[in-house]
């Protein structure tokens, strides 16, 4: 593809590592620029709707704000080279999409929040000049870190659940440390769409944040490598002296990803049950008018719903971007044969998983100017 694209992103934003990814590993060529820069105001803000990064801006001048549909814009273009072919990798990469995305959100927003001795400074550096240099960047800068901080804590992280949201996030890790230790990416070779969504809160957050980034570097050495491995053109594998190219042969999904997917599943359900639950009584009551925006931005959501981890009641906001990914698992799945619906459902249910599949919401949402609204 001829030209040069802009991708307005931060280091330390979430949602930005996932598209950054994503484009140099499918050597797009792009320059990266904050949304402090004069344009992002001026050109970009009137096409992109929201004020949110990451956003892109092709060589035409076309303007795509989400992580999600700027990924979707190049596979469209290029055949897809980042979904697997075969239905139970298919289903995993993009259920690692949602996971990454939406799913991992409270333990990624714990170790950024609640660590200040080790990440205020190395945070506040990053918001600090993410603006101009004006009167007020001091000010603006407090305001936003406010604004995060108090999103953080929304996502379920208290007194009370901050043992189980550590325990959980260690044994992931732990067991994530343990496939990559065995292959590069969660699928084998090469990196999948799930691979980039996963990206999101293991780099940013997990990977970059003083106190996570030790505690990953300590703990889960294989996991660190990946986060640098991502952010690389080439495979960067040379600790895999029998590297192949491809995805794991014959679809299998590696067991050490499968028991990932088990310690994730034990609130990835449960959240994914609760939200659906709120979000539809909201929608049955409100009745949204088709085409009204469904999405909005980070801390915006509809309400919080209750749900219970290892015995514990966790609260957290219930969003719908987390459904809008779903639908994609969900799409994914209907367009499969009997058999291939099996198959992947018989391994959901080894992740304990299973639940994944049926929880929907009453109305579908689709991407209009820019924006997620409701059909
Ligand atoms: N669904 C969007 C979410 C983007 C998003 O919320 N980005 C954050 C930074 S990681 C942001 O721009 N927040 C600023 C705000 O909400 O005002 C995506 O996947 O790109």
């Amino acid at each position: 593809m001829a030209g040069q694209h802009i991708l307005y992103a931060m280091p330390h934003s979430l949602y930005s590592g996932r598209a950054r990814s994503y484009l140099i590993k499918n050597r797009i060529p792009f320059a990266e620029r904050s949304t402090g820069h004069e344009s992002f105001k001026a050109e970009v803000l009137p096409k992109s709707e929201l004020p949110t990064i990451p956003t892109l801006v092709t060589p035409d001048g076309d303007v795509i704000r989400d992580g999600a549909a700027i990924i979707e814009h190049f596979e469209a273009a290029n055949g897809r080279p980042c979904r697997p072919l075969g239905p139970r990798q298919q289903v995993i990469s993009a259920l690692f999409d949602v996971i990454g995305t939406d799913g991992l959100l409270r333990p990624a927003m714990h170790y950024r929040w609640n660590f200040p001795e080790d990440n205020l400074e190395f945070v506040r550096h990053h918001f600090l000049h993410s603006q101009r240099d004006v009167p007020q960047r001091e000010e603006k800068t407090e305001a936003m870190m406010n604004r995060m901080r108090h999103a953080a804590m929304i996502f379920g992280v208290t007194e009370r659940s901050q043992k189980i949201v550590e325990d959980l996030y260690l044994q992931y890790l732990d067991a994530l440390n343990t496939h990559f230790n065995c292959f590069p990416y969660l699928l084998g070779w090469r990196p999948c769409i799930g691979d980039f969504g996963l990206l999101g809160p293991m780099h940013a957050h997990l990977g970059r944040d003083p106190y996570p980034a030790r505690l990953m570097q300590r703990r889960a050495p294989a996991v660190y490598r990946w986060v640098e491995r991502m952010n690389r053109e080439d495979q960067d594998a040379p600790e895999f002296f029998d590297a192949a190219s491809d995805f794991v042969a014959e679809d299998d999904v590696p067991e050490t990803l499968v028991q990932v997917l088990k310690i994730l599943a034990e609130d990835f359900v449960p959240e994914t049950r609760a939200a659906a639950a709120l979000i539809n009584s909201w929608l049955n009551e409100r009745q949204p008018a088709a085409g009204s925006r469904a999405v909005g931005r980070l801390a915006e959501a509809l309400g919080t719903a209750d749900f219970n981890v290892r015995g514990e009641q966790i609260t957290a906001l219930a969003q719908p971007h987390r459904f809008y990914l779903l639908q994609r698992v969900h799409d994914a799945f209907a367009d499969f044969s009997q058999e291939k619906r099996d198959q992947v459902r018989s391994l959901l249910e080894v992740c304990g998983m299973e639940q994944v599949l049926t929880t929907t919401l009453v109305r579908r949402m689709a991407r209009c100017n820019n924006l997620e609204v409701w059909e």
